[in-house]
């Protein structure tokens, strides 16, 4: 891990800093004009983003680990090569184990709104994976994975951009775009259930895997006056997640009653859309998300 002297020294770029947590993690913090944002090195993981004019825009919780090889409680985690629970080996880190290794800053540059722009970089298991953010008015992420080995990974690959995004109230909001689309719902065994033709609305723990879908995802805030919209190319799943007040309860990096205040909107290649990648093979998934005030017709 380069030490944060020489990464300010080779990236100086306005509005840009790199800079040491009590625990000894490097992370990157970003203060322009048009938002402010951090990123941690570990698992090129986004644990804030607040563009101008608006609130934060991402939940952390604040019972978090901040530790090397733990997985940051929050922001935009990168779930890969695997999504949850090890297909074959149940001792591997859920969610794979692009989140808790290290990446490299390959570039930064301040962007024409007076944003920035990172380049970041990994090998992951016989993957190489290139990871750019752009911190501005809107956040821009994308991810690409090539297969670097020789022979086809012998496993689907999944991959996901577990983005937490901060609410009022949990009971009180909803997400619009997901309504023609089918759903794996992992608190009724994994069933695959038809598409409900309605918004989403939360009244209970919720995690549910959207397949087969490139739709935008609203979520609309009335409490606080705001929508977030998430785009994306190149997913076909989304998955939408709350814990409610039992699992919250159970997660000792999840203050209890956190729940309230957080909602995932995952931007996804997993389940029955996994990937296969050939030999020497990429793979790009692109998100963006930017917030809007609610007007009163959207309320
Ligand atoms: O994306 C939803 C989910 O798969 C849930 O099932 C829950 O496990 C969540 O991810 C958090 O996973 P983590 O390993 O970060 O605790």
């Amino acid at each position: 891990m380069p030490h944060v002297n020489q990464l300010n020294d080779q990236f100086p770029i306005p509005g840009l800093r790199f800079e040491t947590n009590p625990q000894g993690m490097v992370r990157a913090t970003i203060q322009t004009p048009a938002a402010e944002a951090e990123l941690y090195l570990q698992g090129a993981h986004v644990t804030r983003w607040k563009p101008a004019g608006h609130r934060e825009v991402l939940w952390l919780s604040r019972s978090s680990w901040f530790e090397s090889g733990k997985p940051i409680r929050g922001g935009i985690p990168i779930c890969f090569p695997w999504f949850g629970p090890h297909p074959v080996d149940p001792q591997q880190p859920a969610h794979g184990t692009a989140r808790i290794s290290n990446w490299n800053i390959a570039q930064a540059e301040e962007t024409a709104e007076h944003g920035v722009k990172l380049w970041l970089t990994a090998q992951i298991e016989t993957f190489q994976m290139t990871y750019t953010v752009e911190f501005g008015h809107e956040l821009k992420l994308g991810l690409q994975i090539r297969n670097s080995q020789t022979s086809t990974y012998e496993l689907p690959i999944e991959e996901a951009l577990h983005t937490y995004f901060s609410v009022s109230d949990i009971r009180q909001v909803s997400i619009e775009g997901l309504q023609q689309a089918a759903y794996i719902d992992k608190m009724d065994n994994g069933l695959l259930k038809a598409p409900a033709h309605t918004a989403i609305r939360f009244d209970r723990e919720t995690d549910r895997i959207y397949v087969n879908t490139e739709a935008a995802c609203t979520l609309h805030d009335p409490n606080l006056q705001r929508e977030i919209v998430v785009g994306k190319r190149g997913s076909l799943s989304t998955v939408v997640w709350n814990p409610w007040i039992a699992k919250a309860a159970r997660m000792p990096d999840f203050g209890d009653d956190e729940w309230q205040g957080m909602v995932c909107i995952e931007s996804a290649n997993v389940a029955t859309n996994a990937l296969t990648l050939a030999p020497g093979e990429s793979h790009g998934l692109q998100v963006d998300i930017s917030v809007n005030a609610m007007t009163n017709a959207s309320v």
